[in-house]
């Protein structure tokens, strides 16, 4: 008898868990979060605002969204709106790392807290926001450097090295860099011969790739890219020089999106160092628990892998993004 009514229970608790409860005040009613998305400009952003979405959905969380066209103007409104809408809470992830004392003070004005995902912000005061989540960009950079050093090893060098540079002034573009070359400091056979800002896109990507083909040919060995999207870019213009990626060219990248599996599947790219958009669900955790006068971590770190192209067959089934 008791081993029927205990599985009935666990059916009733299975079944509420899956409900998933409303998200609400101690007023009773929902809580609403204001969110300022940089724009749509790779797939990891759309995975993102994905995540975001669907996430606030099962969570019963309000949501209101506002996409940025990566534009920091848009973003400081937006979140100006969402001060004026009164909202409970307040996220966003900062299109470039400065800039945004004055709107983070309005907001601790009206005692609406703050949550920074994705990419950080440099202030002084880091009271104006409550926690940080997100990836750590130096240590993705690392693992970059990392992978080359050890697939090159024997390579007598030189080993010449194009960079494309996320968005200037963010927060990845800075640290992947910043790891980057703290690997590679005082390895001399490394060179990073030319670096500029594909800004995070497929199309600046090419763009960018093809002017260095023109100016360094075949002197080029590497290139790292701070994102999948803009490496998806550059191999249309290698290709399209007649140099085969990730043979000719070996190719490190960021994110591990769909796009790069892809091309580590076709031998275009060589490895894809992992950046997970997935902060959907830790986001409206965070939310749930600062409504219910919880104290979050100030840093909350994503956990995250590195897939090189003998992997991508196998680990592709299981991507959520
Ligand atoms: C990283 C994220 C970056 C991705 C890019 O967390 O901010 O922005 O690496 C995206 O693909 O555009």
């Amino acid at each position: 008898m008791a081993n029927r009514f205990s599985a009935f229970m666990l059916v009733v608790i299975s079944a509420l868990a899956l409900t998933g409860s409303s998200a609400v005040r101690a007023d009773d009613k929902k809580i609403t979060l204001g969110f300022s998305q940089i724009g749509a400009e790779s797939e990891w952003r759309t995975a993102n605002t994905k995540s975001i979405k669907e996430a606030a959905d099962t969570t019963g969380i309000n949501l209101k969204f506002s996409d940025a066209q990566q534009k920091q103007e848009n973003q400081i409104k937006a979140i100006r709106a969402f001060i004026a809408q009164k909202v409970d809470v307040i996220a966003f992830s900062p299109v470039v790392e400065t800039g945004w004392e004055p709107v983070l003070k309005e907001a601790k004005a009206a005692k609406i807290p703050v949550i920074l995902t994705d990419r950080a912000v440099s202030a002084k005061d880091e009271t104006l926001w409550v926690t940080f989540m997100g990836s750590d960009f130096v240590e993705e950079g690392r693992r970059a450097a990392n992978w080359l050093v050890d697939k090159t090893k024997d390579a007598p060098g030189p080993v010449n090295i194009v960079e494309l540079q996320g968005t200037v002034g963010s927060a990845p573009a800075i640290d992947r860099k910043k790891g980057f070359e703290e690997v590679l400091k005082g390895k001399d056979k490394y060179k990073i011969i030319r670096s500029q800002t594909g800004d995070f896109t497929r199309a600046k990507g090419k763009e960018v790739m093809e002017a260095f083909l023109k100016a360094e040919g075949k002197k080029i060995n590497v290139l790292f890219a701070h994102n999948d999207d803009m490496a998806i870019g550059a191999i249309q213009a290698i290709e399209a020089a007649g140099i085969k990626p990730g043979k000719d060219i070996l190719i490190v990248s960021i994110d591990g999106v769909k796009g790069a599996f892809e091309a580590m599947m076709a031998g275009k790219l060589n490895v894809s160092v992992e950046c997970s958009p997935l902060l959907g669900p830790q986001l409206m955790s965070a939310v749930k628990d600062l409504m219910a006068g919880k104290t979050l971590p100030k840093r909350i770190v994503t956990k995250e892998g590195v897939f090189p192209m003998e992997t991508a067959a196998k680990e592709f089934p299981n991507r959520k993004y």
